[in-house]
């Protein structure tokens, strides 16, 4: 049986975001650069301001009922990252600034305790430097060595080389789901299938994966996985990392401080579980709750709904910009999320990001924090469009425009 998705109503979701009926240079904005940041609807900023107005104390300490209520909020916030992903018990999701701190907690207690002097990490050609430069570290500090799976023109990783590049030495595998500049979706379940089959763990950047796709960890079986709140409909500061509570329960904990331990005293000092012991002093408390607002907004609207509408939109834009004359997409992945990036002959991309501003178009001009996939590419940047729900096809033809406008200038 086939459903029909009912489609997004976007003029409505767009009155939930005041930034979109701003201008800019004049220009009314024009937000296609929600891979850098999403916008955050009002249902997240009211919850978080209610927060701070009225329920705001420490959590996980004292008895007060304002402490306990604020420990609750904090705790629900939590439950509803475990269910978002799919896991089976909130002792598996760790509160993490973002993803970046999320695979540095990864590399340094679970990557300290695997590998060894003369063992192998393994990490896809397309990752964000925030799953390659703790490895780096880790390398480094071990005497270990990193291994790169490779990608094809069209951004797709050879898995063909899977089954050789991991070898007896290898420990981990590093893989994003969503390509942050390609927009690939990585077949993560296949690649932890074919690792787990040889030993190896492997650890997943979700961080762009997560406002685009519905996850279940445990379908995927990644050991960990990793997101940014900031990404997905939520404020900055906060992010989540998910860990199989075995790994979870046998790792070192990575920060010392206040809430991660059991007792101290100068003789010894003893830790709380998981998730506990890896969240060392105050967290970001209004930060958390205003995710949990995040999820519960994205989950309203329907993930597949959202999908299915940024799919779309994808689509429209990769056909009206593939024939604008001198512009190359990067990335042409058969599946691909939400993403256009792209060169356009004889402008450099912070040239055209700011043409782009000029007319209210915000999109993000750069090599986004993955200069090894514009050096495969041998390119120095791109001009990266992204879209999210709240996105409509006028604002992919201004967006053309914008472009066509650029190229009339650099004649
Ligand atoms: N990418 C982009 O413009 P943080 O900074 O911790 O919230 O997220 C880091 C990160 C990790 N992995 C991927 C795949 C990412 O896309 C990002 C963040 C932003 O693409 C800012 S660099």
């Amino acid at each position: 049986m086939t459903t029909t998705l009912q489609p997004l109503d976007v003029a409505a979701i767009r009155k939930d975001f005041p930034l979109l009926s701003r201008t800019l240079n004049g220009k009314p904005v024009i937000y296609l650069d929600s891979a850098v940041s999403g916008q955050m609807p009002l249902a997240v900023i009211e919850r978080m301001s209610h927060y701070e107005r009225e329920e705001h104390t420490n959590v996980h300490r004292g008895v007060s009922t304002l402490s306990q209520e604020a420990t609750d909020r904090f705790e629900e916030a939590r439950e509803k990252v475990r269910a978002f992903l799919g896991a089976a018990s909130t002792r598996e999701i760790v509160w993490t600034r973002g993803a970046t701190e999320a695979l540095n907690l990864v590399a340094q207690s679970f990557g300290r305790m695997v590998v060894q002097a003369g063992d192998e990490i393994l990490l896809s050609a397309m990752e964000h430097h925030a799953n390659i430069v703790p490895w780096q570290m880790l390398a480094q500090e071990k005497g270990a060595t990193i291994k790169v799976i490779p990608m094809n023109d069209a951004g797709e990783l050879i898995l063909e080389s899977l089954d050789e590049l991991i070898t007896e030495r290898t420990r981990i595998l590093g893989v994003t789901h969503v390509s942050n500049v390609l927009g690939t979706v990585n077949p993560v379940k296949e690649i932890t299938a074919r690792a787990h089959a040889r030993g190896v763990s492997v650890v997943v950047d979700g961080a762009q994966a997560v406002p685009h796709l519905a996850v279940d960890v445990r379908d995927l079986d990644a050991d960990f996985y990793a997101f940014s709140g900031h990404k997905l409909s939520g404020p900055t500061g906060i992010g989540a990392l998910y860990g199989k509570l075995a790994h979870l329960e046998a790792m070192p904990p990575w920060q010392g401080g206040g809430s991660m331990i059991r007792s101290v005293s100068w003789e010894k000092t003893t830790y709380m579980p998981a998730p506990a012991k890896f969240e060392a002093g105050t967290p970001p408390i209004a930060a958390a709750i205003g995710l949990g607002a995040a999820l519960d907004y994205v989950q309203a609207l329907g993930l597949d709904r959202i999908a299915a509408h940024e799919h779309e939109l994808l689509a429209y834009a990769t056909e009206r910009m593939a024939v604008i004359p001198g512009l190359r997409i990067l990335g042409n992945a058969k599946d691909k999320a939400s993403v256009l990036s792209f060169v356009v002959e004889g402008i450099h991309p912070h040239d055209l990001g700011s043409i782009l501003d000029s007319e209210g178009v915000v999109v993000r001009a750069g090599h986004h924090c993955a200069q090894p996939v514009m050096t495969r590419f041998h390119i120095p940047a791109t001009t990266r469009a992204s879209f999210a729900y709240f996105n409509t096809r006028e604002e992919v033809d201004i967006l053309v425009s914008a472009v066509m406008k650029a190229i009339e200038l650099f004649k």
